[in-house]
């Protein structure tokens, strides 16, 4: 099986225990780790992932340690970062084994061409000319930000910050994100609107692929487009539990991550 995950948001302040959601994050990883071949983890695994240069993220401790496990075992694990996760500079890679991606990328899985991307900054070419201007604003000021964060100068200068002051900037703008997503999440925009799902279609044009997944939405979206290519969004591993999965025919489907983890907790119920 290969296996489609994204945003846990590990270490999320806005969590109430958030220990506890990284021990279920982990537990799926293993869970999934018994029968996978790869796993693609399609950003914001972390809330706020920063390598600096007088301290990495020993806070995932666990993570990195299960990640370790997987690839010690021989699966690939490729982790595409996600819009709270670009900081790594190779300490993860190091340490994980996994295959670090900073771009969405077309690969051929099980006979299937995939466009896998978390998802942030994806937007058709012509989405400046649709919006309302407060809405342009919006996304305009999102590039921006997205360019600095980008920025390697920037990304380095900011490595030598003392991890602390660091980390206490970093957590907090990741966690009024979280919270303003909680408070008031924005759900499908519908075919028309779904900036993911007009980027799709708009690759389409210029190139067929059978499926596109992202993340990055906090949505569960598995949509059919007129050209058969289907577009997933991932939803989450943070309210939503859910994750895709890839039998070697190349059917996907989405799942629920708290169904398999029962499973794994009542193994006579399923007669395994
Ligand atoms: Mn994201």
């Amino acid at each position: 099986m290969i296996y489609f995950l994204s945003d846990a948001h590990i270490g999320s302040r806005a969590l109430p225990d958030r220990q506890e959601h990284e021990r279920k994050v982990c537990r799926l990883l293993r869970r999934i780790g018994e029968d996978a071949t790869e796993i693609y983890l399609l950003g914001d695994m972390f809330d706020f992932w920063y390598e600096f240069v007088w301290q990495k993220p020993e806070e995932y401790r666990l993570t990195t340690d299960t990640l370790r496990a997987l690839t010690d075992k021989g699966i690939r694990v490729h982790f595409f970062i996600g819009n709270h996760d670009i900081w790594t500079f190779g300490w993860l890679a190091k340490h994980t084994g996994v295959t670090v991606h900073r771009r969405g990328e077309s690969v051929v899985i099980n006979g299937k061409l995939c466009y896998l991307a978390h998802g942030d900054g994806l937007i058709p070419s012509d989405m400046l000319r649709r919006y309302p201007r407060p809405v342009r604003r919006k996304i305009r000021r999102f590039m921006l930000l997205r360019r600095v964060f980008h920025n390697p100068v920037l990304q380095r200068l900011f490595a030598l910050v003392p991890p602390k002051w660091g980390n206490g900037f970093g957590y907090e703008w990741a966690r009024r994100s979280r919270m303003k997503e909680l408070v008031r999440p924005c759900g499908y925009k519908g075919e028309q609107q779904e900036e993911l799902v007009l980027y799709a279609k708009e690759q389409e044009q210029e190139r067929h692929r059978d499926y596109y997944i992202f993340g990055h939405r906090h949505i569960e979206l598995d949509l059919e487009l007129a050209t058969g290519a289907r577009v997933i969004i991932l939803g989450d591993l943070f309210k939503q539990w859910t994750y895709a999965a890839m039998d070697e025919r190349g059917r996907l489907q989405l799942l629920s991550a708290e169904e398999l983890l029962q499973e794994a907790d009542n193994p006579l119920e399923t007669g395994a």
